[in-house]
């Protein structure tokens, strides 16, 4: 089957020609190298102006209902089911995840949508006992204004939808600016947003905005007091640029970094499902996810039999074309995603590491990608190049003989995003759950560190950068918390029993 030219999915995605040619942005597919578009990026000069439509629709947006707010959501994951496959196809064409990893992430869209939804009828503050009588307590929480959200390549919508769809119904106003490698993605998505706004009706102008460009863009929302809300996604240099930039002026950063995922394997694991969860984990996406699998550390009675296992499933994995069916490895980012690739597995071999796999692939593949065989290296220890993120599909091996080790083995990286244990040892289990165990924002047993649903609150602790997005109660940091005593009594007594009286 010929997969869908590029002109195509462009086009089905509502992308035309004002779109797509007179920039200044050269737009290539990982697939191909093909450029596939000169998008216009937004002048720096232009960024206060839409600092304050964002302000102005922030005046707005923040009185309106936040059930009512909800609504505007609601059909923004209908108009996402309905574009579904069109978009997971431009997340395909730019990115160059595989067909249903691209429709996954749209999926994962529409799911933070819904719960959006709910949430609008829930963003609930607490009563709190007032020492003194005739009083009460309350937590109220309030919008808090525009956010900036910074996105990265390997997620080109669906980061910035867990921020939107939060945002938007907490009552802050959004500005969206992507990755310089996937502003396509994120034009089609406002397609998509613009015909849930027509429906909605009455959204204010400059309620979620798109800029596009580099550092000098990011930098006016990192800069401006106006925007109190940073979201930022990527690399621990970015955020490491950012999040103090952000607090040095009060604003508040919401970090998702760099991770260096771990999974142990234990002596009791299931292997049929460890080796399936390795392999979703490890090389899909090619490898390009913050939460893909880079470090195996197996207990020293198993780890000849999995390395084995491993090696057989890595020489027969699906190189190639991401958009033909049955492909489960598709090409990296770029270039230099590919030559830093081959720079870390240098490095590994002169750790002492035995490499297994790791070379480009030119074969059966289409002519001018970056596409890459999975690399699983055997260390002798942690060494520096295992401590660090390398944005490809490099799975570290490491043995081990007692759990604590294991555990000290995998906290013993700067980085803490997400982890998990292969055991059927509930000791095990809870050990690697407890205070002293994992110490990652996501800690999972008998399932991979990647694709996490949209329930939980996702992101992690030390480089990771601390910040909470998605589920659970990461709305919080949306919003601002006000605590207000209402006296409802004659009197006027102080806390503490202090004295003041005249
Ligand atoms: C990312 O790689 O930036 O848990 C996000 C996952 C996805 C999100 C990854 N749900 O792998």
């Amino acid at each position: 089957m010929t997969p869908q030219s590029h002109a195509e999915t462009l086009a089905a995605a509502g992308l035309d020609a004002a779109d797509l040619t007179g920039g200044d942005l050269a737009v290539r597919s990982p697939i191909d190298g093909a450029e596939v578009a000169r998008v216009r990026t937004t002048d720096p000069a232009a960024m206060p102006g839409v600092i304050a439509r964002a302000q102005a629709a922030f005046r707005i947006w923040r009185e309106v209902p936040a059930p009512r707010r909800g609504e505007l959501v609601r059909l923004l994951g209908e108009e996402l089911r309905a574009a579904k496959a069109a978009l997971g196809a431009v997340v395909t064409l730019e990115a160059g995840k595989i067909v249903s990893e691209g429709l996954g992430e749209v999926q994962e869209m529409i799911d933070i949508c819904d719960f959006a939804v709910g949430l609008s009828r829930q963003l609930h503050g607490l009563t709190i006992a007032s020492e003194r009588p005739g009083h009460v307590m309350r937590e109220t929480w309030h919008p808090m204004g525009p956010v900036g959200i910074i996105t990265a390549f390997n997620f080109p919508v669906a980061v910035w939808s867990w921020n939107a769809a939060l945002a938007l119904v907490c009552g802050d106003p959004v500005i969206w600016k992507p990755s310089e490698k996937t502003p396509l993605s994120a034009l089609a998505t406002m397609r998509v947003l613009d015909r849930a706004l027509a429906r909605f009706g009455e959204a204010p102008e400059g309620l979620c905005q798109l800029v596009a460009g580099g550092p000098e863009v990011a930098s006016a929302l990192v800069e401006s007091r106006d925007v109190p809300i940073v979201s930022a996604t990527g690399s621990t240099r970015m955020g490491a640029a950012v999040g103090p930039r952000v607090l040095a002026r009060w604003g508040r950063p919401i970090l998702e970094l760099g991770g260096n995922n771990a999974m142990i394997v234990a002596p009791s694991a299931d292997l049929d499902l460890a080796v399936r969860a390795i392999l979703f984990s490890a090389v899909g996406t090619c490898g390009q996810r913050c939460t893909s699998l880079r470090r195996l550390i197996v207990h020293e009675t198993v780890r000849a039999e999995l390395t084995a296992r491993l090696a057989r499933a890595y020489s027969g994995l699906p190189i190639g074309d991401p958009r033909l069916e049955g492909t489960l490895v598709g090409p990296l980012i770029d270039p230099a995603a590919r030559d830093r690739m081959q720079a870390a597995l240098g490095r590994a071999r002169a750790e002492g590491g035995t490499v297994h796999g790791g070379a480009p692939v030119t074969e059966g593949v289409p002519a001018g990608g970056a596409y890459v065989a999975p690399a699983l290296v055997e260390m002798p220890a942690q060494t520096a190049v295992v401590r660090e993120e390398t944005f490809a599909p490099i799975l570290y091996v490491m043995g081990y003989e007692r759990l604590e080790a294991a555990i000290a083995m995998h906290n013993d990286v700067p980085q803490g995003l997400s982890s998990c244990i292969f055991t059927t040892d509930l000791r095990e289990a809870e050990t690697f759950l407890s205070a002293a165990g994992s110490d990652c924002g996501i800690a999972n047993v008998n399932i991979g560190p990647s694709g996490a649903e949209i329930g939980g609150a996702f992101g992690g602790e030390k480089e990771t950068g601390g910040g909470r997005e998605s589920g659970s109660d990461a709305w919080k940091g949306y919003m601002r918390r006000q605590t207000a005593t209402v006296n409802y009594s004659r009197a006027l007594p102080l806390a503490q029993g202090v004295r003041f009286d005249l």
